[in-house]
C-alpha cells in the first residue's frame, strides 16, 4: 500500500471511530435521560400509604418507584441536612420542613405542574404554609394528632373505674404506669410530639420553649421510664393490635390502624384512642422535594397523582389519618370523616396546638432532654 493510501485508510478509520464514539455517547446520554425520567425515589413514613398506590402510579405513568420508609422526623432531617440522600420526594412534618428549608435542604415545588392542587383544603394548607413561610414549600399529605391508644379490657382489669381514659395521666402518672407495666406501655420516639404534650399535662403551654418546661417534661418521663416496655414509633401498631402492649402514646391514624387490625384478626382486643383533655399537638406532614433531587419532574407527577381526590381518599381509607385533600372527603369512609379522634371537633380543637418551629438553641435542649430519657436517667 502506498503511503498516501495508508493515510487515506487511516483517516477513514479515525473518522468512522469518531462517528461511532460520538453516536455512542449520544446514545448513552439519551438513555441516561430516559433513565432519569423513569425513576422516582420516595422516602415516606411507615404505614402511611394504601397498599396499591405505588403500583397503580407505576402502571399509569411507567415511572419506576423506589419506596423507602422511616419512622422519625429526626432520621429524615439528618439525611436531608447531610445531602445526597438520593430521594426525590419526602414527607417531613411542617416544623421540620421549615427548619430544613432554612438550611437550604429543600427546593420549592412548582405548583403550576400540579393541576390537582385545586383539591387541597386551603385551611389545612395554610397552617403548614404559615410554618414554612411559603406557599411553595410542598403540599400537606396527611395531618393528625398525638394521643393515647389503649386496650379497653386490659386497662379496665388493672385500673378499674379509676382509669383516667381522658388524660395523659393514664400513662404519665407513675402509679398508673406501675400497674400497666406488666401488660406493656410504649411511647413514641418523637421528642417534638411527646415533650410539648407532657408540658400540657404539667400545666404548661404546649408551645412553650422555656428550658425549665422541657426539663420538667423530661423528669416526668424519667419517672415512668422503669415501667415502659419500649420507646419506638412504628412497633406499637402491631403490638397493641395483638395484645402485646396495652397502652401507648401514638399518632391518631396509627392507633386506628391498630384497632382495625385487631378487629380484622378477631383476636378479641378492642383498641381505642383519645386526645387527652389537657391538650395535644396537631401536626401536618408535607410532601416536599429535597434541594438535590434528581427526578424533579417525576416528583411533581407523583404529587399531582397523590392529590387526585380518588387517590387521596383511598389512602385515607387505608391509613386512617385526616387528609390535606378537601375534594377527597366525598369518597372518605363516613366513619373516618365523622370520627372526633381523626377529624377533631371544633370544641376539641381549642385544646390543640401545633409544635412550633424550634430554633437551634431549643433544638439542642430537646435533644439533650430526650437523650437523657432514652438513656433512662
Ligand atoms: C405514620 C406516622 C406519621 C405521623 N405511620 C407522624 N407525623
Amino acid at each position: 500500500m502506498s503511503r498516501s493510501n495508508l493515510f487515506l485508510v487511516g483517516g477513514v478509520i479515525i473518522a468512522a471511530l469518531a462517528i461511532f464514539l460520538n453516536f455512542d455517547t449520544e446514545n448513552a446520554k439519551k438513555s441516561k435521560v430516559a433513565d432519569l425520567d423513569n425513576k422516582l425515589n420516595i422516602y415516606n413514613w411507615s404505614d402511611y400509604i394504601a397498599e396499591d398506590t405505588i403500583s397503580n402510579f407505576e402502571a399509569e405513568t411507567g415511572i419506576k418507584v423506589t419506596y423507602d420508609m422511616y419512622d422519625s422526623n429526626e432520621v429524615l432531617e439528618a439525611k436531608m441536612l447531610a445531602g445526597s440522600s438520593g430521594y426525590d420526594l419526602v414527607v417531613p412534618t411542617a416544623d421540620f420542613l421549615a427548619r430544613g428549608r432554612e438550611a437550604g435542604a429543600y427546593q420549592d415545588m412548582d405548583m403550576s405542574k400540579i393541576s390537582n392542587v385545586k383539591n387541597q383544603s386551603p385551611q389545612i394548607q395554610a397552617q403548614a404554609d404559615e410554618m414554612t413561610g411559603s406557599t411553595n414549600a410542598g403540599l400537606v399529605y396527611m395531618w393528625g394528632s398525638t394521643g393515647i391508644a389503649y386496650n379497653e379490657e386490659m386497662i379496665a382489669e388493672r385500673l378499674g373505674d379509676d382509669a383516667p381514659i381522658d388524660s395523659w395521666a393514664l400513662i404519665l402518672d407513675p402509679v398508673n404506669a406501675a400497674k400497666l407495666e406488666d401488660c406493656g406501655i410504649a411511647v413514641l420516639d418523637a421528642p417534638t410530639d411527646v415533650l410539648p404534650n407532657i408540658m400540657t399535662y404539667l400545666g404548661y403551654n404546649g408551645t412553650s420553649t422555656e428550658e425549665a418546661h422541657f426539663e420538667a417534661a423530661g423528669e416526668a418521663l424519667t419517672a415512668i421510664r422503669p415501667y415502659l416496655r419500649y420507646i419506638n414509633s412504628s412497633q406499637s401498631i402491631n403490638d397493641i393490635a395483638n395484645g402485646d402492649i396495652c397502652a401507648a402514646i401514638m399518632w391518631s391514624g396509627d392507633a386506628f390502624q391498630a384497632a382495625y387490625r385487631a378487629e380484622e384478626a378477631e383476636n378479641g382486643n378492642v383498641i381505642d384512642y383519645y386526645i387527652p383533655n389537657e391538650g395535644t399537638n396537631l401536626w401536618f406532614d408535607v410532601m416536599a422535594i429535597p434541594a438535590d433531587a434528581k427526578n424533579v419532574e417525576n416528583a411533581h407527577k407523583f404529587v399531582d397523582y397523590m392529590m387526585r381526590a380518588d387517590v387521596a381518599a383511598e389512602n385515607v381509607n387505608y391509613v386512617w389519618y385526616a387528609s390535606g385533600n378537601k375534594a377527597a372527603e366525598a369518597s372518605i369512609d363516613p366513619e373516618i370523616l365523622s370520627h372526633p379522634g381523626i377529624y377533631p371537633t371544633d370544641e376539641a380543637k381549642e385544646k390543640l396546638f401545633v409544635t412550633p418551629v424550634y430554633d437551634a438553641k431549643t433544638d439542642r435542649i430537646v435533644t439533650r432532654v430526650w437523650n437523657r430519657f432514652l438513656a433512662g436517667n
